[in-house]
Formats: structure tokens, C-alpha cells, sequence
């Protein structure tokens, strides 16, 4: 199969990016955007999501940061439309999933049922670890995050409410770049993305305090969902997976 890649060119008054995507690449990313904590989260969704992303903003940062993070979940979500094109063999939801066996999330260990809920023979050493994948941790924090490549934009944002910018002192707005997007840029990308990539993405924060632990738990929550959601299934190739015939 042909691996499914996309180029982006974005450039409005705010914020100039480009982009280069592969779908089906291996984790690999440059990614610069003027913000060190954002490249650093950009970076590891890509490797969590097995991507390859090349990934350039000259954005506005004299004013803010908010334009380039906003601009970037925008044209991230349309590289990911376009690279995901008709969408045809595609698993469409993301949550857990093996990644030998092509199955989804089984809660089960054993050899056996393994074998059952997947139909394959497997060799080599067991048990084969299967994890609920959409659900990372980052030591005292759980993030989850759902997605559906569906077509219907549709963003829910829970758990981080009392970190949202009217619920916090003047201190802890002026803290670090971790803390900013705690306090409402990581919803300004994700918002953006879901927008663009027209996919319907919930994201929750469990529980949790340290900032960046809160932000890279979320990222990679979604890197592991959207890892499961882009993949090809074998059993529906060249088919969509809607009973509406369209996505
Ligand atoms: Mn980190």
C-alpha cells in the first residue's frame, strides 16, 4: 500500500507554516515552531502516533503564543484530511489497539483468549502486553482521548476545568510554558485540529496536577488514539467504515 502523506502551506497575517505528514511513517519529526514546550509536544505525538512529521511555524510570538498554537492544530488537522483522503480500510475510531495482531483493545491476557479474540496463531514469548492505549499516564496524572475521523467536527474538552484561565491567580498565569497550556492553549490546538481534520475527539483529564505532566499526558493520549484511528484494517480494504457510505 501506498503510504498515505500530505503537504501543507498555511499563511495568513498571524502565523506562516508548512507542513509534510506521513500517515504511515515511523515516528520520525523535525518539528519547529518558535515555542520549545510546544516542538516538545508536537515531537512526541509524532512518535507516539508513529507519524513522520516535518512540521514549521514563523508565527507572531511577539504577541502571543496563542496564534501558532492555534494555527498549527488548524493546519495539522488538514494535513491529516488530506493525507487520510477517503478514508477507505480505515479503523475510523481510536482507542486501544495491538499492534501484532490488528485487533482492538481486548482487557484480556491469557494465551488463549487471545488467540480467540484475534484469530491468529502467536508465536514467540507470551503474554503479549495489551494496554489500554488512549489512556496515558505521566506519573500522578491520567489522560484519555477518544477519536472518531468521522467527518463531524466535535471537540469535548473535560476535566480541566479548574485550570481554565478565569479559575486561576494572576502567579500562576505568569508560570511557565507548561502552565499556559494547561490554562487553555492545548484546547486552542486541539479545537483547531478537530476543526480541520473534521473528526470528533474527546479528550479528559482523569486526575492530575503538575503542568507539563498534564499537557504531555494529553498529547499523548492523542497520539495513541489517533495511532489507532489512521490505521488500516485488512478485513474492510477499500471499504469505508460508515454504514452511510460516506465519512
Ligand atoms: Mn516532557
Amino acid at each position: 500500500m501506498k503510504p498515505r502523506r500530505s503537504k501543507i502551506k498555511r499563511h495568513t497575517l498571524e502565523t506562516n507554516i508548512s507542513i509534510r505528514l506521513n500517515l504511515d511513517g515511523r515516528g520520525k519529526s523535525t518539528v519547529k515552531t518558535g515555542i520549545p514546550f510546544f516542538d516538545h509536544m508536537l515531537t512526541l505525538f509524532a512518535k507516539h502516533a508513529t507519524v513522520d512529521l516535518q512540521m514549521r511555524c514563523d508565527g507572531d510570538l511577539a504577541v502571543d503564543a496563542h496564534h501558532t498554537v492555534e494555527d498549527c492544530g488548524i493546519a495539522l488537522g488538514q494535513a491529516f484530511a488530506t493525507a487520510l483522503g477517503d478514508k477507505r480500510g480505515i479503523r475510523r475510531y481510536g482507542h486501544g489497539f495491538h499492534p501484532q495482531s490488528g485487533a482492538g483493545f481486548q482487557p484480556v491476557m491469557l494465551k488463549e483468549k487471545l488467540q480467540i479474540a484475534t484469530g491468529n496463531q502467536l508465536t514467540g514469548k507470551m503474554p503479549v502486553p495489551l494496554t489500554g492505549e488512549a489512556y496515558v499516564p505521566m506519573d500522578e496524572c491520567l489522560a484519555r482521548c477518544v477519536v472518531d475521523f468521522s467527518g463531524r467536527p466535535h471537540l469535548v474538552w473535560r476535566g480541566l476545568d479548574k485550570f481554565s484561565q478565569k479559575k486561576i491567580s494572576g502567579a500562576e498565569k505568569n508560570q511557565d510554558a507548561s502552565s499556559a497550556f494547561r490554562f487553555g492553549l492545548a484546547r486552542e490546538f486541539f479545537q483547531g485540529f478537530t476543526n480541520e481534520a473534521r473528526c470528533n475527539l474527546h479528550l479528559e483529564l482523569l486526575y492530575g496536577d503538575e503542568p507539563h505532566h498534564i499537557v504531555e499526558a494529553l498529547f499523548k493520549a492523542f497520539a495513541r488514539a489517533v495511532d489507532a484511528a489512521r490505521r488500516h484494517d485488512p478485513r474492510i480494504a477499500g471499504q469505508l467504515p460508515s454504514t452511510k457510505g460516506k465519512l
